[in-house]
């Protein structure tokens, strides 16, 4: 996929917010590089490492089922998952990429956590570091942005006053 992810300014997290980062260990090298983006970038946005838990699962594949969990514990304003799949000789990435997706799709959606997709589907290694805080970003800290962001989105549209409905109200009643 091509494009430059958005520059964001993003709000920081509202005070005490507990996050999560589920990592892939599969590709370690890459994957530790998406976990330190997007520990910086929580950082940097008022989440200490102390707010902060660090799951590591096999690969990728797990990622969704690993996320689930830690959503329905209810203990984090977002999950953030990352992982590094590249592409071999055989069909294997589509099913490791497509389960990948669809889980952590899965997880955010059955739960109404913010879970995020830090996961780089490269065709070569090389593409693989570029992702990784190279040229072309780093997906992982681009994953706990939008993690943050979503969950102030979150936070102001639970937090926002209920629209009054017309005619229900005290000045309604007594004009009977
Ligand atoms: N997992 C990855 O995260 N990246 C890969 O590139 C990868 N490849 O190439 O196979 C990978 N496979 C493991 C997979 O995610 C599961 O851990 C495994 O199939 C057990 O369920």
């Amino acid at each position: 996929m091509a494009g430059i992810a958005p520059k964001r300014s993003v709000a920081p997290a509202a005070r005490g917010q507990r996050f999560a980062v589920v990592v892939a260990r599969f590709n370690e090298p890459i994957s530790k590089k998406l976990l330190d983006g997007a520990l910086v970038a929580l950082a940097d946005h008022g989440v200490p490492g102390d707010l902060v838990e660090v799951h590591w699962v096999p690969g990728s594949f797990e990622l969704g089922q690993a996320a689930m969990a830690l959503a329905r514990g209810g203990r984090f304003a977002g999950i953030v998952c990352v992982g590094v799949v590249i592409k071999g000789a055989t069909p294997h990435f589509d099913y490791v990429c497509s389960a990948a997706a669809h889980g952590i799709a899965r997880a955010g959606l059955d739960t109404g956590v913010p879970v995020t997709f830090g996961v780089i589907t490269a065709l070569t290694e090389e593409q693989a570091w570029e992702r990784a805080g190279g040229a072309v970003g780093n997906r992982g800290e681009e994953a706990a942005l939008a993690a943050l962001e979503m969950a102030a989105w979150l936070r102001a549209r639970r937090g926002a006053p209920r629209e009054p409905r017309a005619g229900r109200g005290r000045k309604a009643r007594g004009k009977r």
